[in-house]
């Protein structure tokens, strides 16, 4: 996947229409979205074409996909007919249900996204233990996108080891819980970044300054 300015908005706000502000606040300066559910829940599934429809982006449903089989891919069925050009997939639930999405990813001609180990503190405990795993899976399944973590760059740096230079890594933990974007472009290929920017009083000015300082 091709992302502007390797920034993805993270748009966890639980209103569309505030959503939408921030989007038209934004203008081009970003190609990408990712939608999780916290706005899914909130307005259902139908943003994703909105989003599309209305301003062109690129979506990624992180949706953090964790089932058996045949409920992932009943899961990532719905995420693509409904639009949506990447979906994000935990690897921790094994080789099965990750391939249940992948197939469905393959059907559409979509992204799989693995996510591998978790931004936030908790993921230590039991996560980390088994993100290198996660990885390595991911690249015997022939994985080509991944997501891990911009708070704890020397995982970041082992993981992009793990799944080679060819593969395309997305980060958050960008911003608000602590990660640096210029450091994290160092080993991925694009950050995600939410609150930094959609919690800002100027979002258009806030999402400036992080491009500005990736470069
Ligand atoms: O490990 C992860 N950490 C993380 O923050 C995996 C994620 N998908 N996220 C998501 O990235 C999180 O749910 C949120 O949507 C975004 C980060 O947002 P913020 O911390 O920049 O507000």
């Amino acid at each position: 996947m091709k992302i502007k300015n390797n920034l993805i908005l993270a748009m966890d706000i639980m209103e569309l229409q505030k959503a939408e502000k921030v989007c038209e606040t934004i203008g081009n300066q970003i190609d990408t979205i990712k939608i999780g559910y916290p706005l899914t829940l909130a307005e259902g599934i139908k943003t994703i074409k909105i989003f599309k429809e209305n301003y062109n982006y690129q979506i990624i449903c992180d949706y953090k996909v964790a089932d058996i089989p045949a409920t992932n891919s009943k899961i990532a069925e719905q995420t693509f007919k409904n639009g949506a050009d990447g979906i994000i997939t935990h690897g921790f639930v094994g080789e099965d249900s990750v391939k249940a999405c992948q197939d469905k990813a393959d059907e559409y001609n979509k992204d799989l996204f693995l996510l591998t180990e978790m931004s936030h503190p908790g993921a230590k405990r039991f996560l980390q233990k088994d993100a290198d795993e996660i990885a390595k899976m991911g690249v015997e399944m022939g994985i080509k996108n991944y997501v891990a973590p911009a708070t704890r760059i020397n995982r970041l740096k082992e993981i992009r080891e793990i799944v080679g230079k060819d593969s395309f890594i997305i980060s958050p933990g960008v911003g608000k819980q602590g990660g640096e974007a210029k450091k994290t472009l160092e080993y991925a290929n694009a950050i995600i970044v939410g609150r930094s920017i959609y919690e800002s009083e100027n979002p258009k000015k806030a999402t400036e300054d992080i491009i500005k300082s990736t470069k």
